[in-house]
């Protein structure tokens, strides 16, 4: 079958072999993932529509406002990967703690856990810009059978075994990688089928664009100001464009099909930077490697980095290959 017509459903059963635990279980995470990510899809194009715009009137442990496609986003993906007998806990930004799921089949050891950030750039909802999920699958650490702990969470982004965002743009895509290549799939919303679109999706060795936040720059190191001095000094094939759309899987996106760089380093008001270690960054890293691209913190690989609490954050450089290591080359010089 010609990729060009080739289902999500039709990829995963090729590729299942490439999946190196027992077959039917990458199918059945990503078909869990597959079946929110339509759910919220509807949601989220409707929200202009119903009184579903605007803050849930809570936050989260984050301290951000959670806005209500937050919440719904967030229950539609527990809720599907929970039916499913194979994940035995889930981390959700929108979730103080993980959640464990006991496995209500003695057959069924649940061996899976998933890590989420069900809506990710949601303050762009009200304003009718691109958001996206993203979503980071490891295997568990402790015994089958028994319930999960924080130590099945905390593991470095290179255990992961699979991860990928939806994003929820002008067309609402899944693109994934399981450690063989990345492959984006679009909705077909007429008949809620995603079909292959970009297969082997890699980042361009180097681009012109650049995305961060320069409303921040007094705030950022010395190494991230020449940085950026640097992106707009006219020489060579510079100056580069900056593009920031505030949502990181729309930014990220965009980079890995045109080439470019996202950053989100530290400041004097943020320590640590504003990313999330375990459920965005390393998901987001685990697909720029897979795309021949580079994450890192400004000094070492993402992918490295020992967890030590669910919510941590980290800096976060990430893109095309030559422009982040130019930016960490920036970092040590300064
Ligand atoms: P700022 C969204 O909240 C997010 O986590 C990323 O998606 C986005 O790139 C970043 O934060 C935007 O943060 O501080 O620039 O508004």
């Amino acid at each position: 079958m010609s990729s060009k017509n080739k289902t999500l459903g039709e990829f995963i059963i090729e590729n299942q072999t490439e999946f190196r635990y027992s077959t039917g279980e990458l199918s059945k995470l990503i078909n869990a993932i597959r079946l929110a990510a339509k759910v919220v899809n509807h949601e989220v194009n409707k929200a202009g529509l119903v009184d579903i715009l605007g803050s849930a009137g809570d936050t989260n442990i984050q301290g951000e406002n959670q806005q209500k496609l937050d919440v719904l986003a967030n229950e539609k993906f527990i809720q599907t990967l929970k039916n499913r007998e194979i994940v035995c806990g889930i981390a959700s930004e929108e979730e103080d703690d993980f959640i464990s799921i006991n496995s209500q089949d003695e057959n069924h050891q649940n061996k899976y856990v998933v890590l989420i950030d069900p809506l990710d750039g949601s303050s762009n909802i009200d304003v009718n810009v691109s958001v996206g999920t993203i979503f980071s699958i490891y295997r568990r650490v402790t015994p089958v059978g028994t319930p999960v702990t924080l130590e099945d969470f905390l593991q470095p982004g290179k255990n992961q075994v699979a991860a990928g965002y939806i994003i929820y743009g002008t067309s609402t895509m899944l693109v994934y990688t399981t450690g063989h290549g990345v492959n984006g799939f679009t909705l077909n919303p007429a008949i809620g089928t995603f079909y292959l679109s970009h297969p082997n999706m890699q980042f361009p060795e180097t681009g012109k664009i650049y995305s961060v936040n320069e409303g921040n720059y007094i705030h950022f190191p010395q190494g991230v100001k020449d940085y950026i001095k640097y992106c707009q000094k006219e020489e060579g094939d510079r100056p580069y464009t900056s593009r920031y759309i505030g949502s990181l899987v729309s930014d990220f996106h965009r980079n890995m099909i045109k080439g470019g760089i996202y950053m989100y380093p530290k400041s004097s008001k943020a320590h640590k930077g504003k990313l999330r270690l375990l459920y965005e960054c390393n998901p987001m890293a685990f697909l720029a490697e897979e795309a021949n691209g580079k994450a890192s913190d400004g000094f070492q690989r993402i992918m490295e980095i020992q967890p030590t609490e669910l919510h941590e954050r980290v800096p976060f450089f990430c893109g095309s290959k030559k422009m982040v290591e130019t930016a960490e080359e920036f970092m040590a010089n300064s």
